[in-house]
């Protein structure tokens, strides 16, 4: 009797690890995770991002591949309404590299990283909620830099 238990016991444990092991239904695999570079040209590398709505988070990561200091080349990513860009370019611009040039509980704000210079890397954990079919930009807020440096953000779904 008692072997008899511990087979069932082995084949239970056996299935738990099979079941936790296997995808969850939402998606986390890579495509939630995404990595631009900004660089010392004042450029991203790409001019358009997306996830899949499969996502319920999404990682950026923001690599800065240049060498200038975040003071004098310093770049962020920073996700808003498409319409909202220009405004919070533009609030951003009055604050400071302290607060990473962006106003401060801004909902017009959906995700942002740090600003970061040259050689270092940062990045931003946020929910996807909400924004599937919205016209979404990111860009960097560091001052002068957002009408070149930006691009399309869609959470297809
Ligand atoms: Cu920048």
């Amino acid at each position: 009797m008692k072997a008899i238990q511990a087979t069932w016991l082995l084949a239970a444990t056996a299935l738990a690890t099979t079941l936790a092991a296997s995808p969850a239904m939402a998606q986390d695999d890579d495509s939630c995770q995404l990595t631009i570079e900004g660089n010392d040209q004042m450029q991203f590398n790409q001019d358009a991002m997306s996830v899949p709505a499969g996502c319920d988070e999404v990682t950026v990561t923001l690599e800065h591949t240049g060498q200038m200091q975040a003071s004098v080349m310093g770049h962020n990513w920073v996700l808003s309404e498409t319409s909202d860009v220009q405004d919070v370019a533009q609030a951003g611009m009055s604050t400071s590299l302290e607060s990473d040039y962006l106003p401060a509980d801004d909902d017009r704000v959906l995700a942002a990283t740090d600003v970061i210079g040259g050689g270092e890397s940062t990045s931003v954990t946020f929910s996807t909620e909400g924004l599937a079919g919205r016209d979404l930009t990111f860009f960097c807020s560091f001052p002068g830099h957002s009408s070149i440096m930006k691009g399309t953000f869609t959470v297809e779904g």
